[in-house]
């Protein structure tokens, strides 16, 4: 078994999918959590300048979603078909686009809804459900294992029906 090690910071963030996944496989890791007082240091010397990092005996991996389907093809929930692939990748990237376009950083409560509300007027959320949806009723992607490898992306709780997924 390689020697697993995750850097990022005290927090979930784009760590999160990546802890996640190694918890499915039941694989042992290095949880490396840095401070922001230590992160100017630590920044010289990772790839890209970026957290997280996930070094696979010394190898740094860089990339949340890189690593999260390096891992989802290792514990086989990237698809079954290259169809599938596609699907799942498309929801990942769909749910990415929302995580980067969020103002995690606004440190004023009603702008952040505001833009929040503004984001999501702007069809994510009501087309995302759409695709959920579409995606249980046409059974081609919804079996658990499969919804939670497209599930995983982001922040909060999703309830389907009886099901309740958590994510990052
Ligand atoms: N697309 C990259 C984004 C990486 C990224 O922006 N990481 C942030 C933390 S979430 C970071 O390193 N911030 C500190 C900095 O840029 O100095 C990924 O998903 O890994």
């Amino acid at each position: 078994m390689p020697h697993y090690k995750l850097i990022y910071f005290n927090m979930r963030g784009r760590a999160e999918i990546i802890r996640y996944l190694l918890a499915y496989l039941d694989i042992k890791y290095e949880d490396h959590r840095i401070s922001q007082d230590d992160w100017p240091a630590v920044k010289q010397t990772v790839p890209f300048g970026k957290i997280p990092i996930l070094e696979v005996d010394g190898v740094p991996l860089h990339q949340s979603l890189a690593i999260g389907r390096f891992l989802a093809r290792e514990a086989g929930l990237a698809g079954k078909t290259e169809l599938e692939q596609c699907q799942v990748d498309a929801i990942i990237d769909t749910l990415d686009d929302f995580m980067s376009r969020f103002p995690w950083a606004e440190k004023k409560q009603e702008i952040k809804i505001a833009l929040l509300i503004a984001l999501t007027g702007q069809s994510f959320l009501s087309y995302f459900l759409h695709v959920l949806v579409e995606i249980t009723v046409s059974e081609v992607v919804f079996t658990e294992d499969r919804l939670i490898s497209g599930n995983m992306g982001v922040g909060g709780t999703i309830e389907f029906g009886t099901q309740n997924f958590t994510c990052n």
